[in-house]
């Protein structure tokens, strides 16, 4: 274990030691060497060459060797943007000036929800802060950039190995002007279950801290009280909040009677009341169809006139534009769209292709110059070779309108796929696409979108494993042994679903079980997170501070693999991203800027073919000029 020494240990930092504690505790004159950062990446890139990547690739795509240039910005500050009316005048004065705006304004989602849903979230710090001060000069007019949120904090730590906080705050440093927004799951905030509600809060707390302004909460199955809370723990840090009503089934189809449009009006009422400052509609599939988001759109408007709507969907059948120009006419304030280069498929659709369709109108995106996006998307569009290995579009070639049937969420449909198809069945992903909407049935007709999503995706693959019609998990829901997400389900752990439980499934299934009848988190003890980080001090020492002791309560495993990670292999994050994939080529040479004026040579010799009798290579670097080797125990 990682033992601290004296200038470390808490307890001689809080000077609350007497002479015995030294007596009991020789470790404390143990003063290993403190590694520097340029050895720690020495180890790492070792590592990668003689181990491969820390990160599994998921395809064999391999990142392309190519050093992407971002478009020149001048180095004076950025003009202003609406960030200016929310930091001087608060939430609700920017709710009036988004309502008040000419034309249509835009929500770039390109650092989020665009490469989560194309490059399973893949996409690193090195390559958005890259482009950042591009998107400062350019985009100052956008309503927000959704950069964080979402699956983004779990995969920065889990295969990244990068710090999601650092990120916000280096992303922050860069577009000082233009609102940041993030995807709250309301009660689960950046996780997959309940979390007490003190977690909830210090983590929106810490969040503005660190920069972020806007934060859509959702709740994955519309269940209020989950929904409250994620907006009361963001209002009381001063965020911006944007609850959202998650859009399932069709408005316009009559035979479609569960999620009509008065359901959503009531939704839209509940949240109003409830004091949101701009109403999201948050369409995670891409169901809303151009007649059905004019009739949505246009009704809320009647009913609520100063109301800021915003429009978040996915291209995943095509439509996605058409649907959009729709909600803009109906009198929607906002749109999301991911750059052109991002857009598509299960992404957002193209910024270019909806702001061209929008000139000449009423409805112009003002400030947006067409020039400028091209240029964005041409470094997005060769960044996105960098993360070859993670392109869903090795599975998906086109759009599929099924989705209005299936109504799998962009970011679960391309999970979905990939797994089908590397099991090498053809027809894999038309089973599992029809099992999905006969389990959806079987759990009552669920929104769809993280987690319902997955647990109606978990009970789908379950069928299609044991060959099971609907008939057949109704008639043996008593002797099935169900996967745990679709158990916790029926016990109320992630809320409860429009219209009820299923019965006599649920029943059947949970037997003498336990249910929770409320809001789940509501009996849930506080968080010591004093105690948590006590205890993470004494194992990673003195530099772990609040945002590092959140993402351990969010995600205890996860974290602490990453607090080692970095102990060990020191700021990954710094370098590029092809090197930190599959490590550099041997005689490449490069540089890595570690600080700001504090830039690595690096060049890479050789790696030893023979093991040492402690089965390790030694591999061989010039650094700065000087000759360093580091020795790798070979994994193989
Ligand atoms: C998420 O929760 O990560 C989503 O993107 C839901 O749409
Ligand atoms: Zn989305």
């Amino acid at each position: 274990p990682f033992l601290l020494n004296v200038l470390e240990h808490p307890k001689f930092l809080n000077a609350a030691v007497d002479t015995r504690f030294i007596d009991e505790n020789p470790q404390l004159f143990n003063f290993q060497p403190s590694q520097n950062r340029a050895q720690k990446l020495l180890n790492y890139l070792g590592t990668v060459l003689v181990n491969g990547p820390t990160t599994p690739l998921v395809t064999d795509i391999q990142p392309a060797h190519i050093h992407v240039v971002p478009p020149q910005t001048p180095s004076d500050n950025p003009p202003v943007g609406l960030r200016e009316v929310f930091k001087k005048d608060g939430p609700e004065a920017f709710a009036k000036a988004v309502r008040n705006a000419p034309g249509t304004l835009l929500t770039d989602t390109t650092f989020r929800d665009a490469h989560q849903s194309l490059l399973a979230t893949r996409v690193r710090t090195h390559d958005l802060i890259k482009i950042s001060p591009f998107v400062a000069h350019n985009f100052s007019s956008l309503y927000s950039v959704e950069n964080w949120g979402g699956a983004t904090f779990d995969v920065a730590m889990r295969f990244l190995h990068e710090c999601p906080w650092e990120r916000l705050a280096s992303m922050r440093e860069r577009i000082p002007n233009v609102p940041f927004q993030m995807l709250l799951r309301g009660a689960n905030a950046v996780g997959y279950t309940s979390y007490p509600d003190n977690v909830v809060h210090k983590f929106c707390e810490l969040a503005v801290k660190e920069g972020m302004d806007v934060f859509r909460v959702f709740d994955s199955l519309n269940y209020l009280p989950n929904i409250h809370l994620g907006m009361e723990a963001a209002g009381n840090a001063g965020g911006i909040v944007e609850a959202a009503i998650s859009y399932t089934g069709d408005i316009t189809d009559p035979s479609k009677t569960k999620y009509d449009l008065k359901y959503y009006l009531n939704l839209t009422d509940e949240l109003v009341k409830a004091g949101t400052h701009v109403l999201c509609i948050k369409d995670m599939a891409g169901l809303l169809k151009p007649r059905a988001a004019t009739l949505l759109v246009d009704s809320i408007r009647q009913k609520h006139p100063d109301l800021p709507i915003h429009i978040h969907t996915h291209d995943t059948a095509g439509a996605g534009v058409a649907s959009m120009l729709a909600c803009a006419h109906a009198g929607a304030d906002v749109i999301d769209v991911a750059v052109d280069a991002m857009s598509g498929l299960t992404s957002q659709p193209s910024m270019g292709a909806f702001v061209a369709s929008l000139q000449g109108t009423d409805k112009e995106a003002k400030g947006i110059d067409m020039d400028k996006i091209s240029e964005y998307s041409a470094y997005w569009e060769q960044t996105r070779n960098l993360y070859g290995p993670f392109e869903s579009t090795a599975t998906m070639r086109s759009g599929n309108a099924d989705v209005y049937k299936h109504e799998i969420p962009g970011g679960q449909y391309t999970n979905l796929q990939f797994q089908a198809f590397s099991l090498g069945l053809g027809n894999q992903f038309e089973l599992i696409k029809e099992k999905y909407c006969e389990a959806n049935q079987i759990l009552g007709d669920l929104v769809k979108v993280t987690p319902s999503s997955k647990i109606v995706g978990d009970l789908a693959q379950f069928m299609v494993q044991n060959k099971l019609s609907r008939q057949d998990v109704e008639d043996k829901a008593e002797d099935l042994s169900f996967p745990s997400s679709v158990v916790d389900f029926l016990q109320g752990h992630i809320g409860q679903p429009h219209g009820g439980f299923p019965e006599p499934f649920r029943s059947n299934v949970l037997g003498k079980r336990e249910r929770v009848d409320g809001r789940p988190g509501e009996d849930l003890e506080p968080m010591d997170l004093e105690k948590l980080k006590t205890a993470l001090v004494e194992k990673f020492g003195s530099k772990i501070n609040d945002n590092d002791v959140m993402s351990a309560a969010l995600y205890p495993k996860v974290a602490e693999e990453f607090f080692h990670f970095r102990e060990k292999y020191g700021p990954v994050d710094k370098l590029g991203t092809r090197i930190f994939l599959v490590g550099p080529k041997i005689a490449e040479e490069f540089e890595v800027t570690i600080e700001q004026g504090k830039t690595l040579h690096f060049k890479t010799l050789a790696c030893s073919l023979d093991l040492n009798p402690e089965g390790e290579r030694e591999v061989f670097f010039e650094l700065n000029g000087q000759l360093r080797s580091v020795f790798i125990k070979d994994e193989s």
